[in-house]
């Protein structure tokens, strides 16, 4: 089965269910670079979504996110679901360094085809990632992958919601990093469904996590208390108790009702990303065109005050 590199976005989906890696990359790709690309991948897909459960994981840089998330693909792959990976790349597409590392880290998982892992780098243009990951997630979904997780570091605004509108979320701090007040600085106290203590193997893990449960005896308003696991993800330790709670907090989750009222916020969350960045790019079209010009030099010249010509451009 070969796909070719400009194939409609539905010949490529039918080609990706029935396990065509590169046509799943190639539909992947149509995402990142947005625009009407993206909207051709998301009306065939939208059939299909709805099935896979996303787990957002986040912390600070350095963390371990990508060898917790690798050991965690393991200990699901022994459950026998199929995973997709988001690895969100905060570095520059041309660096690379980010990217490279995650595949080393990840590459045990290459030979396996109910593992999907994919970097996504931070894109430039308007809407950016917190478009195109929702849309990511659902090319995912829609080729069968029951596990969605999605790896952002924890800093800067969009990379905390990223990781924060998942049906889990799961927040990796270290033994005596930042005293867990940076987690808190970061708005990451408020995201975690689960927190993850990685590298156990270093000392001050206790301290670690009885500041974490003192802060969270502290929060009110939710009747889940998060989890606090801990690992060491290079060796694997952890990763089968962080897949229960992953499980347990799905359960809770969709038993108390929050599941699905997470996804109606979501929901309405993207619905305004999206129509937001549809007019930003109207915004843009209308700049490059002469009725723009014209009232720039009315502008200029006095004749015009901005909020009238902004009006009239918009009429
Ligand atoms: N000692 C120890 N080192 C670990 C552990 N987990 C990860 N590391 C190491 O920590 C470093 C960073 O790990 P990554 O998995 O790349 O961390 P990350 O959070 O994904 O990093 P960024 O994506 O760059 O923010 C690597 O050298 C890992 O080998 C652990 O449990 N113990
Ligand atoms: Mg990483």
């Amino acid at each position: 089965m070969t796909s070719s590199a400009d194939a409609e976005p539905a010949t490529l989906l039918d080609a990706a269910r029935s396990g065509d890696r590169s046509a799943l990359a190639r539909l992947l790709s149509k995402v990142e670079r947005g625009g009407a690309e993206a909207r051709s991948v998301s009306e065939v897909t939208h059939e299909l979504v709805g099935r896979a459960t996303t787990v957002g994981i986040t912390g600070a840089p350095g963390a371990g996110k990508s060898t917790l998330t690798s050991s965690l693909v393991r200990e699901m792959r022994s459950s026998d679901v199929a995973v997709g990976v988001l690895a969100i790349d905060p570095s520059s597409p041309f660096t690379g360094g980010a990217i490279l590392g995650d595949r080393v880290r990840m590459d045990e998982h290459v030979l396996d085809d109910d593992v999907f892992i994919r970097s996504m780098a931070t894109r430039g243009h308007l809407g950016g990632l917190s478009v195109a990951v929702p849309d990511a997630a659902r090319v995912l979904d829609a080729v069968g992958m029951e596990w969605v997780l999605i790896e952002t570091v924890g800093v800067g605004q969009v990379e905390v919601e990223i990781a924060g509108e998942a049906d889990t979320t799961i927040v990796v701090v270290n033994p005596g990093w930042g005293d867990t007040v940076q987690a808190n600085k970061a708005g990451l106290m408020e995201i975690a469904d689960i927190f993850v203590v990685n590298k156990a193997d270093r000392a001050g893990v206790d301290e670690t996590v009885s500041d974490l449960e003192r802060m969270l005896s502290l929060r009110s308003g939710s009747e889940w208390r998060p989890l606090v696991i801990r690992t060491i993800a290079t060796e694997g330790v952890g990763a089968s108790q962080l897949w229960e709670a992953i499980q347990q907090h799905g359960e809770w989750s969709r038993s108390s009702g929050e599941f699905e009222r997470r996804r109606t916020v979501r929901r309405e969350q993207e619905l305004r990303r999206i129509v937001n960045s549809l007019m930003a790019a109207r915004v843009e079209e209308l700049a490059s065109g002469e009725a723009w010009r014209r009232a720039s030099d009315d502008i200029a010249a006095l004749r015009l005050d901005p909020w009238a010509a902004a009006n009239g451009l918009l009429d």
